[in-house]
């Protein structure tokens, strides 16, 4: 059976990474292709349980621990679903993945960059996306979206969200900064604009992708 694909979302809060993902895979599958969506932390049974633990700011966590927490659900979430998903054909979208350790916890809360890497390597049992899409936007612009879904909604800001705008700041630096040092896998495409103009550079990239592969 054909190889399929591993691709991902990344970007600061707000970015619009849930949205491109659904928009995504309509287009695929209406292509008749077969299409996977998950996201991180969650996806599978025991990721969701870390999930509500990892968003949930009433819940102290030392960031070694909300560290621990993330790579444990990769963990899950590589070996119970990504991996089995890509080795029976399918395209695999998620939302987040382990880009998102490298920018939150690595230049967000300063853990060393070599050390996330090996950790990085140790849960993703050394899968890697073939493409990697980080959505970027002025973290003002995201955290203002957010902010309107949390009005209209009964949960407060999780963890993340209600950090400070620095955290956010260098969150987005490190993000750029993976797209910078590994050009043949993240593209950068800029999500402070109309949702089908990032969609249609969304699918474009894919298509480019898929192409090369002959899918
Ligand atoms: N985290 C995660 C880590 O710290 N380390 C890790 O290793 C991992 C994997 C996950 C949190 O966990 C952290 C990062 C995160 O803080 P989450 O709830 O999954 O938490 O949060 P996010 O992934 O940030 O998801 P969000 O929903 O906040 O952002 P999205 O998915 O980027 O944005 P989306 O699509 O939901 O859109 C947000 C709002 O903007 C609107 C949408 O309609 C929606 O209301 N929107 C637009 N509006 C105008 N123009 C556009 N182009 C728009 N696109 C979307």
């Amino acid at each position: 059976m054909a190889q399929g694909l591993f691709v991902t979302l990344e970007g600061v809060e707000g970015s619009g990474k849930t949205t491109q993902a659904a928009a995504l895979a309509e287009k695929l599958h209406a292509q008749g292709r077969r299409v996977t969506v998950t996201h991180e932390p969650g996806g599978t049974r025991a990721g969701e349980a870390i999930r509500s633990i990892f968003l949930d700011p009433a819940i102290s966590l030392d960031v070694a621990a909300e560290l621990m927490l993330v790579l444990a659900d990769r963990a899950q979430h590589v070996r119970e679903k990504l991996r089995p998903a890509v080795a029976a054909g399918e395209i695999v979208i998620s939302d987040r993945y382990s880009d998102s350790t490298t920018a939150y916890q690595g230049y967000g809360r300063g853990f060393d960059l070599r050390l996330l890497g090996d950790l990085n390597r140790l849960a993703s049992d050394t899968m890697m996306p073939d493409l990697t899409i980080v959505l970027d936007l002025p973290i003002e612009t995201g955290l203002e979206r957010t902010r309107a879904r949390v009005k209209g909604a009964i949960r407060g800001p999780d963890r993340f969200e209600g950090e400070v705008a620095e955290f956010h700041r260098r969150v987005r630096e490190g993000f750029l900064a993976i797209a910078r040092s590994e050009p043949d896998r993240v593209v950068v495409i800029k999500s402070d604009r109309e949702l089908e103009a990032v969609g249609a550079e969304v699918y474009g990239a894919v298509e480019a992708l898929m192409k090369r592969r002959c899918l």
